[in-house]
């Protein structure tokens, strides 16, 4: 290792123990940076990337709330407001039981460089708590959300800080969220993306994660001279994202054969047309059931607690969590022909797994810049807020491709290697820091 990326991580390890996620996120972001701050030592003087490094604010609080059961329960609640050079605070909220510290902390600092990659005016921010929706009636996930945001209230704005959806945090949770922020503050104003299209959302917000994914895998492989067209492809997860990813894949050409759950994976070797996805949609957004019913229904074969490394596929799609492919996964998916990753969720490779990709050159586009489609679309969704004004779906999508094409471009800028390799980790790194680190510079200490 660099000696100074390990002088730099064993402060952040010292400084934040018992945060693994974290120092993985920082430690994949020094070793692009370090080496680019010692050519640029304006930001080395300024000590830019030990601030990026600490969160502007950290709220952690009590959420009780009454169950069915009438029981009182306590979660706890996050909002970790990392970096505000560029823009409000932005960032989703995951509702899931292994939320900590730490994990937010992991996603907050993503977000910060991701955000700066979309060209909005976002800075960067995550929340959430440990309340985990699954088994949980509409009533209780009603009163949680009321008692997180009675709290949350006190911290946000539509200038200051601007939430939004992330695991266990869809368009149900949204509007009992921002019902109850309206009620407490009597304001309407746009201080949550995601919200219905009745009451300030966007068109193409619920796609805009699972699109743009999709949309910087095909800029990608445009490089190469290929698309999508005819492709396998494999998906994990069966949530948001992995839902509007395999819509993009099928609407293009391409051949999603798996979905998943934290139950296990489903592999459909015919193929999930749309019919088997809306299917599939119904199940986990309305029936909130497990994708196992998918293979009993359609007659293909159920795995039980694996993931779908094993399958053989041209293109893999990563959108369930963090950590869920590792280096052997990784070198099984080479060995099956996998020639491009696009991450749809946030840090689904380990760092081992990221090395295999990169000694391999297949292509691989990181979380921050190749799911960076929904943040886009709530920066969207902001400014349509702030007009007063709807856009159609054209528009947006029209925005969104742009968006994603522009963050391919600046990946190619900052990430071109000998020959015509290109590193979408160290351009989305670099890319993503130049613009916060500038602002922070012009901004002075703070
Ligand atoms: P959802 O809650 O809609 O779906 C999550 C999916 O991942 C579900 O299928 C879930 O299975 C599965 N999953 C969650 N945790 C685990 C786990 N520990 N092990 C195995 N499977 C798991 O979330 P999203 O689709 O919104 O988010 C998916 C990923 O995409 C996350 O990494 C998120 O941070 C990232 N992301 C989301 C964006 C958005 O706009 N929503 C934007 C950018 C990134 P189960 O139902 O069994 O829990
Ligand atoms: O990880 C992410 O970028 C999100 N969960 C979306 C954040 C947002 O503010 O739309």
């Amino acid at each position: 290792m660099d000696p100074k990326v390990e002088q730099f991580m064993s402060q952040i390890q010292a400084k934040n123990p018992a945060q693994p996620e974290f120092h993985q996120a920082v430690h994949e972001v020094a070793e692009s940076l370090i080496p680019f701050i010692e050519e640029n030592p304006k930001y080395k003087h300024a000590k830019v990337l030990e601030r990026i490094a600490e969160p502007e604010r950290v709220l952690m609080f009590r959420v009780p709330w009454i169950d069915d059961k009438g029981e009182i329960q306590i979660n706890r609640g996050f909002r970790i407001e990392m970096n505000s050079a560029i823009g409000p605070y932005k960032g989703g909220l995951r509702f899931h039981p292994t939320v900590n510290l730490g994990i937010l902390k992991f996603l907050a600092f993503e977000q910060v460089f991701k955000n700066s990659l979309t060209t909005l005016p976002m800075g960067g921010g995550k929340g959430g708590s440990d309340f985990d929706p699954k088994g949980k009636s509409d009533n209780e996930v009603m009163h949680f959300c009321q008692s997180f945001m009675t709290e949350l209230s006190r911290h946000i704005g539509p200038n200051t800080d601007v939430p939004a959806g992330d695991i266990g945090v869809g368009g149900r949770e949204i509007g009992y969220l921002f019902g109850q922020y309206k009620r407490i503050r009597n304001e309407f104003t746009g201080v949550l993306t995601g919200k219905a299209i009745e009451w300030g959302g966007s068109l193409i917000r619920p796609e805009a994660t699972g699109y743009g994914t999709v949309y910087f895998a095909e800029e990608m492989l445009k490089m190469k001279g290929d698309s999508l067209k005819g492709k396998t492809c494999i998906v994990s997860g069966s949530g948001n994202v992995a839902q509007f990813t395999t819509e993009k894949i099928i609407e293009l050409g391409g051949k999603v054969v798996t979905l998943s759950d934290s139950g296990g994976f489903i592999h459909d070797p015919e193929g999930v047309n749309s019919e088997k996805l809306a299917w599939a949609m119904d199940l986990k957004n309305i029936r909130r059931g497990r994708i196992s019913e998918y293979a009993e229904k359609f007659g293909c074969e159920y795995y039980k607690g694996e993931r779908p490394w094993d399958i053989k596929g041209d293109a893999v799609f990563p959108s369930a969590t963090e950590n869920e492919i590792n280096a052997e996964d990784a070198k099984k998916l080479i060995a099956n022909g996998c020639k491009l990753i696009a991450e749809g969720a946030n840090m689904p490779s380990t760092p081992d797994a990221i090395e295999v990709y990169m000694e391999s050159k297949i292509l691989y586009g990181p979380g921050k810049a190749a799911n960076a489609g929904g943040v886009a679309v709530s920066g969207l969704e902001m400014t349509q807020n702030s007009m007063r004004l709807p856009w159609s779906r054209e528009e947006v999508d029209e925005r969104l491709q742009r968006i994603m094409k522009s963050i391919h471009a600046t990946c190619v800028k900052y990430g071109q290697e000998e020959g015509d390799y290109i590193d979408y980790v160290k351009g989305a790194n670099i890319g993503g820091f130049v613009k916060v680190a500038d602002a922070m510079l012009s901004q002075g200490a703070v």
